[in-house]
């Protein structure tokens, strides 16, 4: 570090508060962030507002949480030790178990000495003069930091919803996006729950097992395919630790959604009917994802999408036996894959159980929760516990939450009031020296999100020894460069069928929320590619400055 620069990144005083960099959040990202930024020797501080590292994986507890990306491929890839030695138990390993994972990359790279835990950070202004942040955390104490890193998560940020009368109910009421530490037992209770996206699916079926009685309360279908979860064998393992380097290869660089499969070669109108079905056949046997990576026009062309989506509806068809409840679960409103899909266990099926009872509130809508249960167009219908699997203010919540303040006093949520404005999902025009991970105008979501995650980190430490190398202290997103990430972001989701449907990719789940498709739909290897050449152009589109000459002020005696 070149001595006489006051800000030069690695210059923090050691004597007050202050770092290189503070990280909010301390889910996968934050933690290799933190990694990262270690071994450029740099001070970082780790404000994490829940009581352990895991992020997302800490507080979604809820019965049947998993991953719907395999653990094999939604693992860490930075260190070959960790990826060699770390033995995953299933296909999707259980939420418990990738916790553990999560702990043990804290103990294993020693991570927790500068995670300060049930801290909440309330607040970042960024001081023009300083050229820093300063970061208030729950509590009102201030550090300072040049730079700031959202770690916070793109679905951290439970959304209760505002039905009237929640609460006057009188049992107990759980959020799966936010559920206890302790093990929640149903056995024997009248259950309600209401949301059927992903953790809806996911913890349906395991309800009904424990519940008397099981009331979903549904307003719209989703499309899911089976998981087929089962237990790794060891030769399955050993073909990823043998082939990592290919495989991770390939995931980051030729995969649009970071997962490394197969790849459709043809698209789904290039063969008859007969050849579609027998390969949508082998998909839905096989389970997972990749159900809708069967052909290369699934997500683009809507009569494409329509023979998968027709697949679907058919399976659901023929698992349910009530045909009206059958017809309930056809989801006919959206492109299959324009909204996630989701991966279950059983799900379809657990509507053939005598206690499981489907509700459309569509049709029907939840007027007010009561102290014993809910209306539902004029129906009443009891209950003695309460699941809302309703969702999260996705991608922008956890930072909307956070009183952002950049040049000029701006805050971000001002500046995203019509919509979230970044350059290549990284960096807001007029807050210098604060980057997003996985932020939106990034693949983020789209994608295996650790794939994502490494990809940022990584780019945001070579970024930062760049400007050390380089005496820089500050950059900043260009106005002009933003407009037209903006732009593509825009345009390339309107080549796909994705803004089709009321998502939460789109915000729609959240009332009064803009509709913009947020996540960038090119791809991870386009992506990659994009941010790589911005680098090698010496951070093309972004400002950068002088650290400022040392101004030494004699102490008084
Ligand atoms: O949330 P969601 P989620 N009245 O927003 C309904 C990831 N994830 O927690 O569609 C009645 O998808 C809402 O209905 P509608 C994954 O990326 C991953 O399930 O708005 N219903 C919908 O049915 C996923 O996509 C995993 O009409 C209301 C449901 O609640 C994302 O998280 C597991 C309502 C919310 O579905 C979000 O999934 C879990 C109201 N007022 C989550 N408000 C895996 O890795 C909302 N709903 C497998």
């Amino acid at each position: 570090m070149p001595a006489g620069q006051a800000n030069a990144i690695g210059s923090r005083p050691s004597e007050t508060e202050a770092y290189d960099v503070v990280i909010v959040g301390a889910g996968f990202a934050g933690m290799y962030m933190l990694h990262r930024l270690r071994g450029l020797g740099l001070s970082a501080k780790v404000f994490e507002q829940g009581g352990g590292v895991g992020g997302t994986w800490y507080w979604n507890r809820y019965p049947g949480a998993r991953c719907d990306v395999e653990s094999m491929q939604y693992s860490y890839s930075f260190s070959e030790d960790l990826q060699q030695e770390w033995v995953w138990s299933e296909r999707y390993a259980p939420q418990p178990e990738i916790l553990r994972y999560a702990n043990h990359v804290a103990d294993r790279f020693d991570l927790r000495s500068d995670i300060q835990f049930d801290t909440r950070v309330e607040r970042a202004v960024f001081d023009e003069r300083a050229r820093d942040w300063s970061v208030t955390i729950a509590g009102g104490k201030t550090v300072r930091a040049q730079f700031v890193v959202l770690a916070t998560g793109c679905l951290s940020n439970a959304r209760m919803p505002d039905f009237k009368g929640l609460s006057d109910f009188a049992g107990e009421v759980y959020h799966t996006g936010h559920w206890p530490h302790q093990p929640v037992d149903f056995t024997g209770k009248r259950v309600a729950v209401i949301g059927t996206g992903s953790s809806g699916i996911q913890s349906i079926p395991i309800i009904a097992e424990q519940a008397s009685q099981l009331t979903v309360f549904q307003r719209t279908p989703n499309f899911s395919v089976p998981a087929r979860n089962a237990p790794l064998s060891s030769q399955e393992r050993d073909f990823f630790r043998t082939n990592y380097d290919e495989i991770r290869r390939k995931a980051r660089e030729e995969m649009r959604n970071g997962i490394y499969q197969e790849l459709p070669e043809k698209g789904a109108l290039e063969e008859s009917a007969a050849e579609r079905n027998a390969r949508y056949g082998a998909r839905w046997e096989k389970g997972g994802l990749t159900f809708t990576a069967t052909y290369n026009n699934i997500a683009l062309d809507k009569a494409a999408n329509d023979t998968a989506a027709d697949f679907v509806r058919a399976r659901i068809a023929e698992i349910v036996k009530d045909p009206e409840v059958a017809k309930l679960l056809q989801p006919n409103d959206h492109p299959i894959g324009s909204k996630r899909i989701c991966v279950d266990t059983d799900y379809y099926a657990t509507y053939n159980r005598a206690n499981v009872k489907l509700v459309d509130v569509k049709a029907n809508p939840i007027e007010q929760i009561l102290p014993h249960g809910l209306q539902a167009g004029g129906v009443t219908y009891d209950f003695d516990a309460l699941v809302l699997a309703t969702g999260f203010d996705a991608m922008t919540g956890s930072v909307a939450r956070i009183d952002i303040r950049g040049r000029a006093g701006q805050t971000l949520n001002a500046k995203w009031e019509a919509g979230p404005r970044t350059y290549l999902g990284l960096m807001s025009e007029g807050f210098p020296n604060l980057f997003v991970i996985t932020g939106p105008g990034s693949p983020s979501v789209l994608s295996n999100m650790i794939v994502s995650i490494e990809q940022h980190v990584d780019w945001i430490a070579d970024c930062l020894d760049y400007m050390r190398a380089n005496d820089l202290d500050s950059m900043e997103a260009t106005r002009a460069a933003e407009d037209n990430w903006v732009a593509h972001v825009n345009e390339v989701a309107h080549g796909t069928l994705y803004p089709q449907a009321n998502s939460w990719y789109m915000g729609a789940n959240v009332p009064g929320k803009p509709r913009i498709f947020m996540p960038y739909i090119g791809g991870v290897g386009v992506y990659r590619r994009i941010c790589s050449d911005v680098a090698a152009k010496g951070y093309e589109g972004f400002t950068m400055t002088t650290a400022a000459p040392v101004q030494r002020v004699a102490a008084s005696s």
